[in-house]
């Protein structure tokens, strides 16, 4: 199997069933985090195997995933793919405020911008970061995902794409940069 194929069909179902496990209360926390750090581990050692397409620079990407939201591992997998496909990426981490993701737009002079939320409690950011992107009068395009994104929650957020995953996600992005260009 390829890398991404290990990732989609092995790596992830197996944290999602940890998950899983979590909900039905038979792991807890700290098997989570384990299972979240073993997950890092092994998507480490793939790293080097992911797809990589022609390197020249394609356009800058910010990306972050919002306030009071520390999940990060689909963000991490979209930064490696995305570095892999030749995009200049400024990754900001989790649990970043609006304020620090315009100001790194405006300074990165990001073609695009990508916000990962993965809770319900936390989604509620993105609809504010894209407003303060527009306020800023900004250029940039904005894509969202993560597990409870939906594309009706992404537009009504007012976000430009939504992507169920990270490879979608780098397909969308093409998209976009080729749209801030024109
Ligand atoms: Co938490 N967690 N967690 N967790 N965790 C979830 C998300 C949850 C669904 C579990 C559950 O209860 N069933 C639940 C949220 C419920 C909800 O709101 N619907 C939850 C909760 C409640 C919490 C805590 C509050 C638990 C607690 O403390 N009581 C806490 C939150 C703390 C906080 O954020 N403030 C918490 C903590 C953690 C850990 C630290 C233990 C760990 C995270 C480690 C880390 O990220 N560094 C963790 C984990 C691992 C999970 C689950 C099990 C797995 C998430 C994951 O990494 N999946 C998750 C349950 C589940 O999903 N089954 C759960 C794999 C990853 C590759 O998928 O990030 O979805 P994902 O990315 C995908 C797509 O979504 C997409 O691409 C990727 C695939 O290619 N994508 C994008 C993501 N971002 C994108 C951006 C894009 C485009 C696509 O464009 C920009």
């Amino acid at each position: 199997s390829s890398a991404l194929g290990m990732m989609d069909e092995v790596l992830i179902p197996a944290l999602e069933q940890a998950g899983a496990r979590y909900e039905q209360g038979t792991y807890f926390l700290p098997q989570l985090l384990l299972s979240a750090e073993a997950m890092q581990k092994a998507f480490q050692v793939l790293t080097p195997y992911l797809p990589a397409g022609n390197r020249s620079s394609k356009g800058k990407i910010v990306l972050a995933t919002v306030k009071g939201d520390i999940h990060d591992i689909g963000k991490n997998i979209l930064a490696v793919l995305l570095r892999n496909y030749g995009y200049q990426v400024t990754d900001l981490g989790k649990d970043v405020p609006a304020a620090a993701i315009v100001e790194a737009a405006r300074q990165e002079e990001a073609d695009v911008v990508g916000l990962s939320a993965l809770m319900t409690t936390t989604m509620v950011q993105m609809p504010g970061v894209i407003e303060a992107l527009r306020e800023a009068n900004l250029p940039c395009q904005v894509i969202v995902g993560g597990a409870v994104i939906t594309p009706d929650y992404a537009a009504f957020a007012g976000a430009d794409e939504y992507a169920k995953d990270a490879q979608a996600a780098v397909t969308a992005i093409a998209r976009l940069v080729e749209a801030s260009r024109r």
